[in-house]
């Protein structure tokens, strides 16, 4: 079998997609998220000018040879933009290798290692009174893990929160957002005093800082949230500097996860290696595709950090499907984020992984059960949106 054509489809069903569909001489197909929010016709031009030439003729059976030869034949290694284009490849490959063999890409993996892919969702408000009705939300439609953000009071624009939180979108709502680790500090342990007050032991419980604080900050803030159980704390420094993880370790028995911006098994190594995290949330999309991404999970594995998947909106259906044929296969599975798709989206994007009880499943169709309805697609044209930028009060750049 070859590939005979390698189509780069960029798509705005509400927000900006890129899909990779790779088509064979025998008339099967496989598609592949390639999205980077906020710059996504750098991934397309990257699919198109560079990596679909090379496709075109090869056998598609190679996905491990195709990997290697996409990511150390092109010299300039790793970097957000060809991580994406190679997970799109590797996605689509993947999706192709289960249809050819009339098997869910789970099978292929190795088989089920649980019942269902356990999600947390989203619940935000204006007000911590907004939040806990959000809680209640999710709770009753059988959720057992809610990450909490609320808006912190003298801020406009807190990340995480919009008037409506299943819609969240963070791209193109706003150019710029106001930070102040002081009022975000002095809030945020009250919030999470309440929902647990409220809502009881059980519940599990996740908190994203999105970046924004440094080491002894983060760890001065973790060991303020441990009466309240967290599951964990996301991201609460940026993660260029994985020492600093160390300052707050030694500080905080919070658990920590982090990763969504990463982009290869590099990127994690010393977190994971020296048990820095406890979870790890690189995605199919942004770190390499399920080749590499299970490449991360398994070394995870090894220092007892479990995963937990990047799974915003920003990430297609493609993305989701695929995330959830790792998730149910690997042994070391922590939590999947789930954030639903608006209805444009979904129509877009065929797909039969199905949300029940707390818990997602992928399809049992062969590859990965979820496609892009091109004629569809065509009639949302991509539209330039970024992510914000934020600033502190005094207008200095932070981290967003
Ligand atoms: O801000 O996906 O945990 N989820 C997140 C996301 C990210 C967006 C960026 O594109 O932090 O909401
Ligand atoms: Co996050």
């Amino acid at each position: 079998m070859r590939i005979v054509d390698a189509r780069v489809i960029v798509t705005c069903p509400g927000r900006n997609f890129v899909t990779l569909k790779l088509v064979t001489d025998a008339g099967l197909t496989g598609v592949g998220d390639a999205t980077l929010n906020g710059r996504e016709l750098a991934v397309a031009a990257y699919l198109g000018e560079h990596v679909a030439p090379v496709l075109r003729g090869r056998d598609p059976a190679r996905i491990e040879d195709t990997w290697q030869l996409l990511y150390q034949g092109a010299y300039w290694r790793r970097g957000p933009v060809t991580m994406s284009a190679i997970a799109a490849v590797d996605t689509a490959l993947w999706d192709l290798k289960g249809k050819v063999a009339g098997l869910p890409v789970y099978q292929l993996l190795g088989g089920r290692s649980r019942d269902g892919v356990t999600v947390y969702g989203h619940a935000a408000g204006e007000t911590v009174d907004e939040a806990l009705t959000d809680v209640a939300r999710l709770v009753d439609a059988g959720y057992r893990a809610v990450r909490v953000q609320t808006a912190v009071p003298g801020l406009s624009n807190t990340y995480g929160v919009s008037a409506d939180a299943r819609t969240y979108e963070p791209a193109g709502s706003v150019p710029e957002t106001t930070w102040s680790t002081p009022r975000y500090l002095t809030h945020v342990p009250s919030v999470l005093a309440k929902v647990r007050a409220e809502f009881g032991p059980e519940l599990r419980l996740l908190h994203d800082v999105h970046h924004r604080l440094t080491p002894i900050e983060a760890a001065g803030l973790g060991r303020a949230l441990e009466p309240y159980g967290l599951t964990w704390l996301e991201d609460p420094v940026p993660a260029e500097l994985p020492e600093g993880f160390r300052l707050i370790r030694r500080h905080t028995t919070t658990p920590l996860a982090v990763g969504e911006v990463f982009n290869s098994i590099w990127d994690c190594r010393q977190l994971i290696t020296e048990q820095l995290i406890d979870y790890v949330r690189t995605s199919v999309v942004h770190a390499g595709g399920i080749t590499h991404l299970r490449r991360i999970f398994d070394l995870a594995a090894l220092y007892h950090v479990r995963s937990g998947s990047h799974g915003a909106t920003d990430l297609s259906p493609v993305c989701l499907a695929a995330a959830l044929h790792v998730d149910l296969s690997i042994p070391n599975f922590g939590l999947q984020e789930y954030m639903p798709h608006t209805a444009e989206t979904d129509a877009v994007f065929p797909h039969t992984y199905s949300y029940a009880d707390g818990y997602l499943h992928p399809s049992e169709e062969p590859g990965l059960g979820v496609d892009i309805d091109e004629e569809l697609a065509a009639r949302y044209p991509y539209r330039p949106a970024a992510l914000p930028v934020n600033r502190l009060e005094d207008g200095t750049v932070h981290s967003w």
